[in-house]
């Protein structure tokens, strides 16, 4: 574990029970809102979903919550199932007044905007509360205890899918794992791993010294695996599982990604990886990965945070990235002709 990842100061008040939380979920997309979408439909305590997104801030105040669909059965549970509209207050991430009410703020944006979005972070939480990561990418824990130097982080990943069907609107596409490590406060990370397993989530906390940067490597394996390809190829994640050709560029990102891992002496906390990634396809088929949503709406992508950041790493380990490299590039030029296509 890197020093930054273990240096929260502050210890959770022990005698706080996940019933009794406020939670803000910063950050409106699909991961995001399906979180606010599932602690307000289970919860008694208070949930806030916090975004600058206008036209979801107008649905789900009109709606008064979020609509979830709950397409985790089948692709076509997705289409036949009613939403239901889950309690959560949104709030305008650019004009947040008001004393700090949050126990626990989970940061679900881009990892771009991680420093915006700790900053919100600072400003909702309590003197004792959590900051959570489980965003996709490495570096925001590390981010999020730089800004909150006094509050204690929590990193965690989740393999669950989602989608935003239309603002306001959730599919939950896909049930995942999700493994949280407290980067040296347990108690902090035991209370969002309860606070997670009860909005129905098949959450598990790891306390090892190392735990952070392996679960968060671990989910880069799969991100770096599944999400440029998916990106490429223009097709929901379990078509991979189709291709030939996809599932050899797989093989060989598992396998570059395990060596650059294994240099930095990492451990990926899976059994057998390249089958995490296929079970992980099979979960979540019917799912658009997020790069590939990224890539349709032309906005920016995380490559640079997943793929890139293999590339850059393997250069400092002297462990060669090609596939990696290769479909870093692949992104980049397709987000490039997306731009100029739309100028
Ligand atoms: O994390 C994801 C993403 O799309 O970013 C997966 C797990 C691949 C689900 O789509």
């Amino acid at each position: 574990l890197d020093s930054r990842g273990s240096s929260s100061s502050a210890t959770v008040d022990a005698d706080l029970a996940h019933e009794d939380l406020n939670v803000a979920v910063i950050g409106g997309g699909a991961m995001g809102s399906l979180l606010a979408a599932r602690l307000g439909e289970t919860l008694a305590h208070r949930v806030f979903l916090v975004t600058s997104w206008q036209d979801q801030i107008h649905a789900i105040e009109r709606q008064g919550g979020v609509q979830l669909v709950d397409g985790t059965a089948s692709p076509a549970a997705a289409t036949h199932t009613d939403p239901v509209t889950s309690r959560a207050i949104v709030l305008n991430a650019e004009t947040l007044s008001g004393p700090p009410m949050a126990d626990v703020a989970i940061v679900m944006t881009k990892s771009a905007t991680t420093p915006q979005a700790a900053r919100v972070a600072r400003r909702l939480l309590r003197p004792n509360g959590v900051v959570v990561t489980l965003q996709n990418g490495v570096g925001n824990h590390q981010a999020l205890s730089r800004e909150l130097p006094h509050h204690a982080v929590v990193a965690g990943v989740t393999t669950d899918g989602a989608r935003i069907e239309r603002p306001g609107r959730v599919v939950h596409t896909g049930r995942g794992d999700t493994l949280i490590a407290g980067g040296g406060d347990v108690h902090a990370a035991q209370l969002v791993t309860a606070l997670l397993s009860s909005a129905g989530f098949a959450c598990k906390q790891i306390d090892d010294q190392r735990a952070m940067n392996s679960v968060v490597w671990g989910k880069l394996l799969i991100n770096c695996a599944i999400n440029p390809i998916t990106a490429i190829m223009d097709v929901p994640n379990g078509q991979l599982l189709e291709s030939s050709e996809a599932l050899s560029i797989i093989e060989d990102v598992v396998a570059e990604v395990m060596a650059v891992a294994e240099r930095k002496g990492i451990v990926i906390p899976f059994e057998d990886p390249l089958d995490q990634v296929h079970t992980v396809l099979r979960n979540t088929a019917p799912n658009f990965s997020s790069m590939l949503a990224d890539v349709r709406r032309g906005v920016a992508t995380e490559i640079d945070y997943i793929n890139g950041h293999v590339v850059k790493e393997g250069k400092a380990m002297r462990v060669r990235t090609p596939m990696n490299a290769s479909l870093l590039h692949g992104v980049k030029a397709l987000s490039n002709a997306k731009a100029t296509a739309a100028s």
